[in-house]
Parts: structure tokens; C-alpha cells; sequence
């Protein structure tokens, strides 16, 4: 990979970082502002995934989201400016203020949504990969989901439908370890959830989804498969995040787990393999971060002021 690519995937690594930061501090203000309904799940420590992830897709393919799905879909190129405006709920958001934090949604760039509805997006994403092998274009799918929708029965039930009918699909399932404050180890059956795919006869990979550059390798291989119609994969990435489920839920897990894993944290540990490889220095660290920085006060100032949804329109497209 060059070194545009990867100085690329570290400030998308920071973006998502510092958005959700911001997300979160306006979040808890505006809350009482009254200004920011509804919940706010955290992507922080899962970084590594949605950008190894993306990373290896082309603009035209399509991710399928989950309720955490702001670094999905900054990761597939969305502009931090229509995601904040659509987290206030404004007319000029991806959903036109009509979403929120859970709805992001943006046909141009294949970008299928997030889903409140808990593995409400793998049959979703089963749709999507068989509408490109219907109309015999190469696009791939990804289905983001967690720990927590892997035990829903529209995982199994997307699995093998994919299989049988070798859709270009890939399963990305990031395992933070918990589903709201249920460990994973209470729920599944088995260590890992890539070992699933065996019973459906696809490939199964269980990955360290920290390591962002591991992940980019191993859904490029499942990208390469799944265009040249051998069918889908599933991969899980072990991961973490570092907040409570959401700002509405207080924390329940143990600070040293907390800290354990904080110490994994895979933005710092990706810039410093980019800094100890001397593929970028520290000045650029600071440009790169001091320009995220610049980019995420324009989206805000932006969001803040953008007007709410026109109750007019909004009459008009519900028909009354
Ligand atoms: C069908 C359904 N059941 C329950 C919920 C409530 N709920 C919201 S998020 C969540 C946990 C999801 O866990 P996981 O899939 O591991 O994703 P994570 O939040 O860890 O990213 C639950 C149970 C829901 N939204 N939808
Ligand atoms: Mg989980």
C-alpha cells in the first residue's frame, strides 16, 4: 500500500475519533438543550474496523450499517458536516433531520444505512449483494453487526441464503465483547463467531479488530473472492469500545477491562507503526490532526446552524 493510502486511513482513523469526542460532548450539552434527541452509541476503540473495512471497497459498493454507525459511514466517505446536522436532527443531515444518529443513509456513495432494529441489516445486505449478482454488475456488499445480532436468527438465516446462493457479501462482525451490558460469553455458545460460518460452508476468519491494517488484508481477500462470485465470508474482529453501550445507559464493566483495552487503542498504535516506519513524521501527525480538528468545527458550526425540518414538507411526504 502507499503511503498516501496509509496517511489516508490514519486521519480517517482520527476523524472518527474526534467526531465521536464532539458528538459525545454535544450530545450530553444538548441533551439539555433539548436540542439532541434520541441515543448516541460511541464508535471510540472500534476505529479499525469501519476503516480497514472501507479501505478495501470502491465508492460504488455498499455498507449495510448498525445503531454505532457514524465511522461506518465516515469511513465510506460521508461528509462530517451532513452527519452532525442529521444527529441535530436538521433538514440539511443525510436524512434530512428525519433519522438521527441511527439513520444515516446515502444512496450516491452505497453508504444502506444504520438499522435501530438489532441484525435488522443483514437481510438488508443479503438484498443488496442480490441485486448486484441479478444485475451481473461486481459491486460487493458489507454487512456491519455485532456480537449481539450474530445470536439473532436473521445472522443464521443470512448466512446461508448467501451461501447457497454464493452472494457477493461480506459479514463483518465487530465484537466489543458485550451486547448493552450482557458479556458475549453469556450469550454465545462458542469462543468464536467465525467459527459459525463452517456450518455454511463459507470461510470464517477471527481477526484482531485493532489492528487496522490486519483487517484491511483480510476483507481485500474476501473483496476478491466475493467480486469474481465465490461467495460471501465472514469476519469477525475482536474489539472494544471504550463508552457505556449508550449515553443513556451508565457503565457496568470493570475500569480495568476499561483501561486493559485502552491500552490496545488502535488510532494510537496505527500512527505509531506509521511513525516508526518513518512513513510519516510528526509534523504531519500534527498537520493531519490540527486540519480533522478544523474540518469537524466547520460541521459543527454547520449543524448548529442549519433550520429543522420544514413541517410543511414534512406533512407532504407522509401525505397529510
Ligand atoms: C431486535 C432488537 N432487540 C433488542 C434491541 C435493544 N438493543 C439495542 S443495541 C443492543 C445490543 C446490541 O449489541 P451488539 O449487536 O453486540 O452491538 P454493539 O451495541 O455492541 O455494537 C440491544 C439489545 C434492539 N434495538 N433491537
Ligand atoms: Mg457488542
Amino acid at each position: 500500500m502507499n503511503k498516501e493510502k496509509l496517511a489516508k486511513m490514519l486521519r480517517t482513523m482520527y476523524k472518527i475519533r474526534f467526531f465521536e469526542e464532539r458528538a459525545k460532548k454535544l450530545y450530553k450539552s444538548g441533551r439539555m438543550e433539548g436540542n439532541f434527541l434520541g441515543a448516541l452509541h460511541s464508535y471510540i476503540g472500534e476505529e479499525a474496523i469501519a476503516v480497514g473495512v472501507c479501505a478495501a471497497l470502491r465508492r460504488d459498493d455498499y455498507v449495510v450499517s448498525t445503531h454505532r454507525g457514524h465511522g461506518h459511514c465516515i469511513a465510506k466517505g460521508g461528509d462530517l458536516k451532513r452527519i452532525l446536522a442529521e444527529l441535530h436532527g436538521k433538514e440539511t443531515g443525510y436524512s434530512h433531520g428525519r433519522g438521527g444518529s441511527m439513520h444515516l443513509f446515502d444512496l450516491e456513495m452505497g453508504f444502506l444505512g444504520g438499522n435501530g432494529i438489532v441484525g435488522g441489516g443483514l437481510p438488508i445486505a443479503v438484498g443488496a449483494a442480490f441485486s448486484s449478482q441479478y444485475k451481473e454488475t461486481d459491486r460487493v456488499t458489507v454487512c456491519f453487526f455485532g456480537d449481539g445480532a450474530a445470536s439473532q436468527g436473521t445472522f443464521h438465516e443470512s448466512l446461508n441464503i448467501a451461501s447457497l446462493w454464493k452472494l457477493p457479501l461480506i459479514f463483518v462482525c465487530e465484537n466489543n465483547q458485550y451486547a448493552v451490558t450482557t458479556p458475549a460469553s453469556e450469550t454465545i455458545s462458542i469462543p468464536d463467531i467465525g467459527d459459525r460460518a463452517f456450518a455454511y460452508g463459507i470461510p470464517g476468519k477471527v481477526i484482531d479488530g485493532n489492528d487496522v491494517l490486519l483487517v484491511y488484508d483480510t476483507v481485500f481477500e474476501a473483496v476478491d473472492r466475493a467480486r469474481v462470485g465465490e461467495g460471501p465470508t465472514l469476519i469477525e474482529c475482536k474489539t472494544y469500545r471504550w463508552d457505556p453501550h449508550c449515553f443513556v445507559i451508565p457503565e457496568t464493566r470493570a475500569k480495568e477491562e476499561i483501561e486493559d483495552w485502552k491500552k490496545k487503542d488502535p488510532v494510537s498504535r496505527f500512527e505509531k507503526k506509521l511513525l516508526g516506519e518513518k512513513i510519516i513524521t510528526d509534523e504531519d501527525v500534527r498537520t493531519l490532526r490540527f486540519k480533522v480538528m478544523k474540518e469537524i468545527d466547520k460541521a459543527e458550526d454547520f449543524a448548529k446552524n442549519s433550520p429543522y425540518p420544514f413541517v410543511e414538507e414534512f406533512k407532504e411526504t407522509i401525505g397529510i
